[in-house]
């Protein structure tokens, strides 16, 4: 009895540290990948300034969004055109905000302007508000597309 109660205690108490995992997946038909904070650290990271909307510049450290994709096999490819064209990539955060990209936007050939999952903000991690994952657009005039709380990053087609 006892040790029933201090284990549902422990539960309890672990919930709020239970690991929070990335959601990505590179086509409608593919399996999801879930991607945990040690798969992110390991992807090449970027750090960008950029100033955020209550008009404070920061710096912003993380994975380019289309490194992310590239991790679990989606391809860029050199030219991009037709049905390859049409797909663009659904960004969702937990409290259900969604935003989404074209592919070009994120491509590095086609575009000098980053789009950052960031980590880390003035080489801390986000805030609970914020994170554990953040979209920085250091170019983008307007921040409605800067999505807190990222938990999935998905490609699907135009019909
Ligand atoms: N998850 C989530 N991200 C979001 C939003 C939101 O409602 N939910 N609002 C967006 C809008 S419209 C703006 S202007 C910025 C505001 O960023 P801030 O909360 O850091 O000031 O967040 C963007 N990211
Ligand atoms: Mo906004």
């Amino acid at each position: 009895m006892k040790s029933a109660l201090l284990l549902s205690l422990f539960v309890f108490f672990s919930l709020p540290l239970a690991a929070a995992e990335l959601t990505v997946k590179i086509s409608p038909e593919a399996a999801a990948v879930k991607l945990s904070h040690e798969d992110l650290d390991l992807l090449p990271q970027q750090t960008v300034k950029a100033t955020e909307h209550g008009g404070e510049e920061a710096a912003w450290t993380g994975v380019p969004l289309y490194q992310v994709l590239q991790q679990v096999g989606f391809q860029f490819g050199d030219s991009m055109r037709g049905k390859a064209l049409a797909q663009y990539v659904l960004i969702t955060a937990s409290d259900g905000y969604r935003a989404v990209f074209a592919l070009p936007e994120l491509d590095p050939r086609c575009t000098n302007d980053p789009v950052i999952l960031a980590l880390a903000r003035n080489n801390e991690p986000l805030s609970k508000e914020q994170g554990p994952w953040r979209l920085v657009l250091p170019a983008e005039k307007r921040h409605f597309r800067w999505v807190r709380q990222v938990v999935s990053v998905e490609v699907r087609r135009a019909e």
